[in-house]
């Protein structure tokens, strides 16, 4: 049995393409069922349904024997537990910091709100900055509209949200898209299966999202 560690939303609905590619179709609609392990068109090929976040744990563990896992999720993840052999090129966006429109950048130490806190971390100390990080789970525009922090640290896709709260997209701190990731005893104990669906994977990704 392979089984394929994925979340709902944006990286369920464009992953089905390229896995429909490769002949895995699931058997019931993710979106609309129930079920957290989802059978699919091949009879060793299973999809387990998870929180983004969660996705790297289920693999590093060999819970799952491949993800697909947003590379903001894996930098804060960190480690080097994982294989990650393929850009998927979906669910595209930006790690940027963001503070309100026109503020002043803040004298002295800087409180910085995001649910990236080890991005954060070292993304501050490549700048030789002293900050305060202020973890949150959600509703980061939040902290600098109520005075929890200067900045914020999230993915930036159209920037509306940011808009909507009054905020500004600042710095760029990384580019994302969504990455194949294999647990590495798996890549080793199947490599011939794990390796034919990466290939094929290669092929439906530049074919759905040629650069
Ligand atoms: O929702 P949940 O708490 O379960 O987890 P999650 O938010 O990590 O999962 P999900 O499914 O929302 O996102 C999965 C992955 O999609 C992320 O890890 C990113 O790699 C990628 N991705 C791409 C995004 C976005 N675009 C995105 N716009 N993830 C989140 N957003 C959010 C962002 O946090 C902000 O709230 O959308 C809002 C900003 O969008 P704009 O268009 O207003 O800028
Ligand atoms: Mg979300």
């Amino acid at each position: 049995m392979l089984t394929i560690a994925l979340s709902k939303g944006r990286i369920l609905d464009d992953t089905l393409p390229l896995l429909a590619a490769a002949g895995i179709v699931p058997t019931e609609n993710p979106d609309k069922s129930r079920k957290l392990i989802i059978p699919t068109t091949q009879d060793d090929v299973r999809l387990l349904i998870v929180r983004a976040t969660d996705v790297p744990t289920y693999v590093e563990h060999g819970a799952a024997d491949l993800g697909v896992a947003g590379k903001d999720v894996l930098l804060e993840y960190g480690g080097q537990g994982l294989y990650e052999p393929l850009d998927l090129r979906i669910a595209r966006c930006k790690l940027m910091t963001a503070g309100a429109v026109g503020a002043p950048e803040p004298k002295g130490r800087l409180r910085v709100a995001t649910k990236f806190v080890n991005v954060a971390k070292r993304y501050y100390a490549e700048q030789g900055r002293q900050v305060d990080i202020i973890k949150l789970y959600g509703s980061m525009e939040l902290g600098p509209l109520v005075g929890l922090s200067d900045k914020i640290i999230d993915v930036v896709d159209t920037g509306n949200t940011l808009k909507a709260n009054g905020l500004e997209a600042q710095e760029l701190i990384a580019h994302i898209s969504s990455r194949l990731i294999v647990n590495k005893a798996s890549m080793k104990m199947q490599h011939g299966r794990v390796q034919a669906l990466i290939d094929t994977l290669r092929e439906a990704v530049e074919t759905h999202h040629p650069h």
